[in-house]
């Protein structure tokens, strides 16, 4: 796909529209043959930018799988695809289409937002926004720790399935009896560039744990091995809330509850300050430990809407030392693996969000920095899923939807 001779616009826009599998987008082929949730946002956005009808469709088919108790699944399996491991017939979802049993990071209520603005006179938004509020209202129900922050019950819930982050609380998930399973990841891609096979088998015995609990949140609130309070989550469902305040009030909707829950979130994202480290952590609900070090996700805290000077030292001292901001996880820690997923290289979407955050408080010269990072990966490596921080090299898998809609709505700009 990635031609020399194109401009990247049009690969950019070539990309999504080659991803399109017909009223959805997958991330890339081969590697993720599914509806993505997060990454659907992203493709609206990224469809918005030429296409607006075809932006609204991909949060169309998004909401088409929530389930009845407002959640809408981290992926639906539209049509049945060999070439990915755990499918439709492992996580055996109970929603209108065949889904997995999770979710992943509310970032679809903030892109409708985007939309809206960019297509302003449209009331599609209005048709989606009380599906979006079911699923915001489930988070609330089911998914807040005693302080208030928003806990995932599976490291891929969060979006950064093997960061750091979760090791110490996957220590604690026994995976006997898993049974033999044949992972399809790393058929696609290297292998080293991968989760280990001990986070692997967790993953798998989690979503057994799911499926034997029929997916009940009450019963897996209390009897899941996982549970972990996250900033990934806290921050985008705190960002979500308030955009679903600011929708919902100028089409005239019942936004009543809606300050409620932005004031608890806001406890919550400020409960997972961590004293000893400086920054924002994840915690482990079961044993209340900190996981003790600096992801990218902390840095959210500008686009939940946190004003926190703190952050700023730790942004300086961790964030922007590597060639290319932002790394997934600390280059000064012993975890940090630069080519390893979630636990050292660049993410675009994440480097985007945490832009957003930059610019709306004022760290303008900050937001410049990650938003030249990301053109200067994205120009010379292609539309890759992540980035070595040091050296720029295109990793995971290629010619990636939410890259191309950074790049469009973004990276690219300017
Ligand atoms: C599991 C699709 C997804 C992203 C996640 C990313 C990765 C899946 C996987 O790919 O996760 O959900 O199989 O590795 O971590 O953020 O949504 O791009």
């Amino acid at each position: 796909m990635k031609d020399e001779q194109m401009p990247l616009d049009d690969q950019a826009r070539a990309i999504l529209t080659g991803n399109d599998r017909g009223g959805y987008t997958v991330p890339t082929d081969g590697l993720y043959p599914y509806q993505w949730n997060w990454d659907s946002a992203f493709a609206a956005w990224g469809f918005s930018h030429f296409d607006i009808d075809r932006a609204w469709t991909e949060l169309e088919t998004l909401i088409s799988g929530q389930w009845s108790d407002g959640m809408i699944p981290h992926i639906l399996f539209h049509r049945p695809d060999p070439g990915y491991f755990p499918g439709p017939d492992v996580w055996q979802g109970r929603g209108p289409i065949p889904s997995s049993g999770i979710t992943q990071p509310p970032v679809a209520a903030s892109f409708a937002r985007r939309i809206h603005q960019a297509d302003p006179g449209q009331s599609r938004l209005k048709a989606l926004w009380p599906a979006l509020r079911r699923w915001h209202d489930w988070f609330m129900a089911w998914r807040l720790d005693d302080g208030n922050a928003v806990c995932v019950t599976h490291p891929w819930e969060a979006g950064r399935d093997n960061a750091p982050d979760w090791d110490a609380a996957l220590k604690h998930v026994d995976p006997t009896g898993v049974g033999p399973y044949q992972r399809r990841d790393t058929g696609h891609v290297d292998p080293a560039m991968r989760p280990t096979a001990f986070d692997y088998d967790r993953y798998i015995k989690l979503v057994q744990v799911g499926v034997q609990h029929g997916w009940d949140h009450a019963a897996l609130k209390r009897h899941t091995p996982f549970r972990v309070a996250d900033p990934t989550m806290t921050f985008i469902l705190l960002r979500a809330q308030r955009d679903l305040l600011e929708t919902g009030t100028e089409l005239g909707l019942d936004t009543s509850g809606l300050p409620d829950a932005i004031a608890r979130l806001e406890d919550g994202a400020r409960s997972l300050f961590n004293p000893t480290i400086q920054s924002y952590d994840s915690r482990d609900v079961r044993t209340g430990r900190w996981a003790g070090g600096i992801s990218n996700a902390a840095f959210l805290c500008w686009y939940g809407g946190l004003t926190d000077d703190r952050m700023r030292d730790v942004l300086e001292r961790v964030g922007l030392t590597s060639r290319y901001a932002l790394p997934s996880y600390d280059p000064a820690s012993s975890l940090h693996e630069p080519l390893r997923y979630w636990r050292g290289p660049v993410w675009p979407i994440m480097n985007y969000l945490v832009g957003i955050g930059l610019e709306e408080q004022g760290l303008t010269d900050q937001a410049a920095r990650l938003r030249a990072d990301t053109r200067a990966l994205i120009e010379a490596g292609g539309f890759a899923e992540y980035y070595h921080p040091q050296t720029g090299q295109p990793a995971g898998g290629g010619t990636f939807t939410w890259t191309a809609a950074v790049w469009l709505g973004w990276a690219g700009r300017g």
